[in-house]
Order: C-alpha cells, then structure tokens, then sequence
C-alpha cells in the first residue's frame, strides 16, 4: 500500500504566493481508481467564512471517556487512552514489519488553482497577442488571407495557451521539490487487518458518530527520529474537490494517536498550532488529538494549520484522515474485508 502523507499544506504558500481559494464539491462515492494517495502544501488565501460557520464540523462524542476539549472555535480535543499500550505496540510492530517506511511524497496541493490561474492569464491577454501577431505576420510576410490567415492565429494562440499550461505544471513540479524537504519523517500505510488497527478504526467510529470507516483514509503510520519535523501546514486542500477527488476530497477530521511516550522536557515533538496561539499537544502514548480542518460541508479552516515539531526522541503517530465522501479501498482507503475477523492479522 502506498504510503498516505499529510498535505504539508499550506502556510507556506500563503505566506509567499496566495492561490485562490477553490469550492469543494461531493464526487461519486466508492471510487476506486487506485491513484495513489498523495501530500501536498495546500493553498491557503484567509478564509472569508466567519467562525461560526466554520466551526460547524461533523460532531464528536463530548462525553467520550478521556475527551478534553483543549481550545474552542475552532475545536481541539484529546482523548487520553483512546488506544490501549498493546494496541500501540501492535501498531508500531506492524509498520516496522511492513518494512516500506519511506519519506512520504509531497504534492503541492492547490496546483490547480495555479494552473487554472496560469491558463487563464496568458488565455485572456497574451496569448490574444501572439495570435494577433501570428495574423499579422501570416498577412504581411507570406500574404495569407482568409481561413488560412484565420488559422495561424488560432495556431499561435493555442500554442501561447499550451506554453503557459507546460510552464505552470513545472512550477509546480519545482514547487514540490522545495516543500518536500520539510517534511522529513517516515510513513506507512496500513491495511486495517491488524489487532491495533481495528482498535483505532472501531474506536474513531465510536468517537465521532456519524461516521462510518468507508470514509476513512487507511490509517498512517508515521515515525520521526530524532531531529525529524513535520513543518507547519495544512490537511485540507481547497482544491481538494478535484486534487482529492480519488480519495474522498476534503478532509474533515484529523484524528491522530500518539503511539509512544516522548519525554516533556527533552523529546520535543509536540503538536502546535501556531495560529491557536502556539497551543501544543504533547505526545503521550495512546493519546488521540482531534480537529477538524474543514467544517463538515467541506469549508476549509485556515485556522488549524500546525506542525509537529522537532522531535529529540523517536515519537511514532497514526493518524486516520476522516473524507466527506467515500475513499474506496487500497491504496487510500481500506479494503472492503478490513472488518473480516477471519482475517485479523494477530501481534
Ligand atoms: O506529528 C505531529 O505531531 C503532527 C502530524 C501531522 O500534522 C499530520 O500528520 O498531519
């Protein structure tokens, strides 16, 4: 199974080349085209929708055991012992077992808004230009007329169109190569089939009801060693509607578990969320963290941008990434049978 990155999303670009927003939209449900799963920095203008909107997501369990709500509007929430140590344990065996752990690939996510606005661009202005052009000199040079002068200006045109098109897909092509160095852990995917798995899956469908795991993106297991980071980012997209058409499109809840215990002075590690003032959630094993990076209509939050910080100690996570629409299965989502006790998978 392909490994499944947190979209580096966005601060980045905010800060240095604001994309426009995009709308999200549903897609068809239970697709399974099998495009691997995929990160990204997601464009992130400032939101217009006030808090009020926003902070309608999909809804929690307030009463579950262990839940403390860490900041309001927007809503944080952890849950300590939402994961058992041997469901942790397992979970850790498991990724380590799978032996793919790999610095989990980065898509520059709002590449569509870029190209869109790109291609629009040179479709309105200079690309008119150079197929006027391309008339004139068709005219003058090689004194064409009619139809024949009329299709070198649409050849020219096009061409200009198609350049811009190309030279924008590099962008963002270089665009990724840059962010993908800031996010240095390691990650896998896992499949559902494992003891510790099914905890977390069940346990996520208890906590917020309304739920079910076909929405669910296959849990991801991420390490960071010692002096690895994840920078400062966001896990919706709001491009998300095509970007992430192939794995259920906006992400609305983040729900990760801690999955080892990271000393508080020296482990560093910690989750913040810069724009919450500098809230941090410290790893602790077991310990869930839950937010919600878009409303449950799919609005993106640029509230919730945050960051794991530099870890001092091995800190391993899982995280499940809960869609508005439906992931299909493998490689995003989990396989239809994920829930077939004959095939769990003992520690
Ligand atoms: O490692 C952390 O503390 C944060 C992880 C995260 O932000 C993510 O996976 O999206």
């Amino acid at each position: 199974m392909t490994t499944s990155a947190p979209r580096l999303a966005a601060s980045l670009c905010e800060r240095r080349a604001s994309t426009p927003a995009s709308t999200s939209s549903r897609v068809p449900a239970r697709t399974r085209r099998g495009a691997p799963p995929r990160a990204g920095f997601g464009a992130a203008v400032p939101t217009a929708r006030s808090a009020a909107v926003l902070d309608k997501h999909v809804p929690i369990d307030r009463y579950a055991d262990g839940l403390r709500q860490l900041h309001a509007s927007p809503d944080v929430f952890v849950v300590d012992d939402f994961l058992s140590a041997d469901a942790c344990a397992d979970i850790i065996a498991r990724a380590k077992a799978k032996g793919d752990m790999t610095q989990s690939p980065v898509v520059y996510a709002g590449w569509t808004n870029d190209v869109e606005a790109w291609t629009s661009t040179v479709s309105s202005g200079p690309a008119v230009w150079i197929g006027a052009l391309a008339m004139l000199i068709g005219s003058a040079a090689f004194g064409q007329s009619g139809l024949g002068l009329l299709g070198e200006g649409v050849v020219g045109y096009l061409g200009a169109v198609g350049a811009a098109y190309a030279a924008s897909l590099a962008y963002v092509k270089d665009k990724e190569r840059e962010l993908g160095d800031l996010r240095t852990s390691t990650s896998t995917a896992l499949d559902g089939s494992g003891v510790g798995e099914r905890e977390l899956i069940r346990a996520t469908e208890r906590l917020l009801p309304g739920t079910s795991w076909t929405t669910y993106e296959a849990p991801t297991v991420i390490r960071y060693e010692r002096g690895q980071k994840l920078a400062p980012h966001f896990d919706a997209n709001r491009g998300a509607a095509v970007e992430d058409a192939n794995r259920g499109g906006q992400t609305l809840v983040t729900l990760l578990v801690y999955l080892n215990d990271v000393d508080e002075v020296r482990g560093g590690g910690q989750t913040v969320f810069g724009r919450l003032g500098d809230l941090a959630v410290r790893p602790a094993k077991g310990r869930a963290l839950v937010f919600f990076p878009a409303n449950a209509d799919g609005e993106f939050d640029d509230r919730v941008e945050h960051e794991g910080t530099e870890a001092n100690e091995e800190k391993w996570i899982v995280r499940i990434w809960v869609h508005q629409n439906e992931v299909g299965g493998p490689p995003s989502g989990l396989p239809d049978d994920w829930n077939d006790e004959r095939g769990v998978v003992a520690p």
